[in-house]
């Protein structure tokens, strides 16, 4: 089945529409929860809205023929520059989990988005009982090739038929690939020391903001783009949106910004003192600054979703 050949001729509302305050403020917050603790149905639910994305035509009114599941990854990967190892990092995160989430509500699930939590998997990861539900590692007997780049097909599960349309600024439409991959020698393997228990743990234990997003956002956020993308995957390029992973990911990432705030919520809804640009510049991010989103939704301040129990968002863990 092709489904970029299937898009809907409905059209869409932005998800600028569909993430609005709430009118009647955050009394009652969904609980987010781990994907494996979503009974099967609802698993299901997840992984079909998912694939519902592909078959939306692109809502970013940049005149893209590519599908709104593609919009995601051209917006991240525009934005690539200002939106990692500074001080917007999970702020903007934060925010584009929430637009994904308000789309697969508009795709038909009706679950709380949902997290990966890899620590639980980080003895020997590539055994993960999340790869039966989510596809496993790319099969070496399938791979495609656009330019220089070769991908490493996922040939099961329930992402199996996936698209994705662009590599980085490229078009370049190719088969949802992973290439499991330890950063050193070892294909196959996956470093989960990087992103342990005890590492959550010492990263927990920072008291900066600048500390605790420099240590989250280099040692296990990165080391899971890079064990689960290697090198012929899509979680390692800028366009790791691509893999429907990334928001399970980056959904565990802000629910450990979100329990390192609630160490000192008074303190810590507050702290975005960090490096506002990267290479450094001198100058410091603040809750003021504005993040952008291309047209994905409407642009918002840090200061929108520095906690995650607001009107905008409306969320715990
Ligand atoms: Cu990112």
């Amino acid at each position: 089945m092709q489904l970029l050949r299937l898009l809907s001729l409905s059209s869409v509302a932005s998800a600028a529409a569909l993430v609005q305050p709430r009118a009647g403020g955050c009394a009652t917050p969904e609980k987010r929860v781990e994907f494996r603790s979503l009974d099967a149905a609802a698993q299901k639910q997840y992984t079909d809205a998912v694939m519902c994305l592909a078959t939306k035509p692109s809502g970013i009114n940049l005149g893209l023929n590519t599908t709104l599941y593609d919009d995601f990854s051209y917006v991240h990967t525009h934005l690539n520059q200002i939106i990692h190892f500074c001080g917007q990092f999970l702020p903007w995160h934060r925010y584009f989990v929430q637009l994904y989430h308000a789309q697969l509500r508009e795709c038909g699930y009706t679950g709380p988005m949902a997290y990966w939590d890899w620590t639980l998997d980080a003895a020997d990861p590539a055994k993960s009982s999340i790869w039966t539900l989510l596809g496993g590692n790319g099969n070496p007997d399938k791979v495609e090739k656009t330019g220089a780049q070769e991908w490493m097909c996922v040939t099961d599960g329930p992402f199996r038929e996936l698209r994705p349309a662009y590599r980085e600024k490229e078009y370049a439409p190719h088969c949802l690939a992973r290439d499991f991959f330890d950063g050193k020698e070892r294909p196959g393997t996956m470093r989960g020391s990087a992103y342990n228990a005890q590492e959550v743990e010492f990263i927990n234990g920072q008291k900066t903001y600048a500390d605790f997003r420099l240590y989250l956002e280099s040692i296990p956020h990165g080391s899971i783009h890079s064990a689960v993308g290697g090198q012929k995957g899509d979680m390692k390029p800028s366009t790791s949106p691509n893999d429907p992973l990334f928001f399970l990911h980056h959904t565990q990432i802000d629910r450990l910004w979100y329990l390192w705030q609630q160490g000192d919520a008074e303190a810590r809804n507050k702290d975005i003192t960090d490096d506002k640009t990267y290479p450094v510049d001198g100058t410091k991010s603040a809750v003021e600054d504005v993040l952008q989103f291309m047209g994905l939704a409407a642009d918002i301040k840090i200061a929108d979703v520095m906690t995650t129990q607001n009107d905008l968002l409306c969320y715990t863990y």
